[in-house]
Order: C-alpha cells, then structure tokens, then sequence
C-alpha cells in the first residue's frame, strides 16, 4: 500500500499532479474538491451546504468534510493506495485522517507538499478561470482562498514533519519536472 497527501497551496498542481500520478503508480484518488463539485451539482445536502463556503473561498466546516471522506474510504477498496488531494486541509482533518487509517491499519506514507511562489499561484488560477468559469477562481475569492491556506491548512506540515513523512517539492516549472521530483521521493519509499 502507499497512502498519499498531495499537499499545497490553491493553485500549487495538486489535481495536475494527481492524475498524472494514479496513472503512473495505479493508485485510487479522491480529491475533495471534486467530490464537493460534484456534489453541488448534483444539488445533494451536502452540495447546498458546502456551495456558499466554496464561493466564499472557505473551507467547508471539518465535521462534513470528515463524515465524506469516512464514507468515500469505506466505499472504495484501493489495492495498491490511495492519493488524497485536498484533504486534509485543517489540522483536525489531519487527526481524523490519522485515526480512519489506523482502524484501517494503515497509515500516510508520505505528504508531498508543492512550494509555488504566490504570484504564479494567483496568474494559474486566474487563467484557470478563464478557461473552466469555476466560480471560485476570481480574484477576490483567489486571495481569500489564499489566506485561508496560510491560517489553517499550511500548519498540517508540521503535524506531518513530526511523522517523517513530509516531504518539500519546487512546485514550479515544467509539469514533466515537478512529477521527475516527486518520483524521487516516492523511489525513496521503497
Ligand atoms: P480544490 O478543488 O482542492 O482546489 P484547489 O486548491 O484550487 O486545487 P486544484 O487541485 O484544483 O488546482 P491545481 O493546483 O492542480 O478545492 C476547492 C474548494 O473546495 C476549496 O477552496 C474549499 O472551499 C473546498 N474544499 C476542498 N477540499 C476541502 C477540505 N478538505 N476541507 C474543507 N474544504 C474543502 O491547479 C491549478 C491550475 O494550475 C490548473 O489550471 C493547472 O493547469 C495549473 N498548473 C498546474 N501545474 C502547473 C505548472 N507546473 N505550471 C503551470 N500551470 C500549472
């Protein structure tokens, strides 16, 4: 099994690098960012509830967010991992995390954080945008989403730090590289 976080701030290439890696090493994804667009969407519960906090550019409050992903992991049976991305993005997601994967008996093998200067963050996003009309890549809500990363998702490094299992990437740079840099990392593990 290898179980993991892909880690970073809005913008850093999370979901890029995600989809290229289930390819490369066959792993189950579940971003949370989907699952909650999806979700609106769909015109669910959940959608109506995680709508506002999404276009505010907050993050949908922990105990809906847990219960999700308690569901979704209980639903798929990965055989070889599992790549988290965008979860977790507080501490107590973190917690919570921890302590779902221990009733699993298993556990985070690694986060693979990307480090991305702000200004390139904020020009990805606005040119993502352009192109996809997500409601929450506005500039307005781009600096919110920003300052929410820093408050309360930036500190699960540490939480990870403490495990051995964080693991700092040069996010920036051609998508080809950033994956090259990553597969580093992940040669380490074996
Ligand atoms: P997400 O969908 O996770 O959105 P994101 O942080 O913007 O990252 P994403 O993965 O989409 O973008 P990427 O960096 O790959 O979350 C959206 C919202 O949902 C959150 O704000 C929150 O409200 C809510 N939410 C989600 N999970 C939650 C949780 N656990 N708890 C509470 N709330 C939660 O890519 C961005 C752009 O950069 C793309 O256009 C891409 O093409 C481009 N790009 C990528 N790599 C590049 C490179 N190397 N060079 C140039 N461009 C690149």
């Amino acid at each position: 099994m290898l179980n993991l976080v892909i880690f970073g701030a809005p913008g850093s290439g999370k979901g890029t690098q995600s989809e290229i890696l289930i390819e490369q090493y066959g792993l189950d994804h579940i971003s949370t960012g989907d699952i909650l667009r999806g979700e609106i969407k769909a015109g669910s519960e959940l959608g109506k509830a995680a709508k506002g906090y999404i276009d505010a550019g907050q993050l949908v409050p922990d105990g809906l967010i847990i219960d999700m992903i308690e569901k979704v992991l209980g639903e798929r049976k990965p055989k070889k991992g599992i790549i988290l991305d965008g979860f977790p993005r507080t501490v107590a997601q973190a917690e919570a995390l921890d302590a779902l994967f221990a009733k699993l008996g298993t556990r985070v093998h690694a986060v693979l954080d990307l480090q991305v200067e702000e200004a390139e963050l904020i020009d990805r996003l606005l040119k993502r945008g352009q192109e996809s009309g997500r409601s929450d890549d506005n500039l307005e809500t781009i600096q919110k989403r920003l300052g929410v990363y820093h408050a309360q998702t930036a500190p699960i490094a540490a939480h990870y730090a403490q495990q051995g299992v964080h693991h700092a990437i040069q996010g920036s740079g051609a998508i080809s590289d950033i994956t090259a840099r990553i597969a580093r990392v992940l040669d380490t593990l074996a």
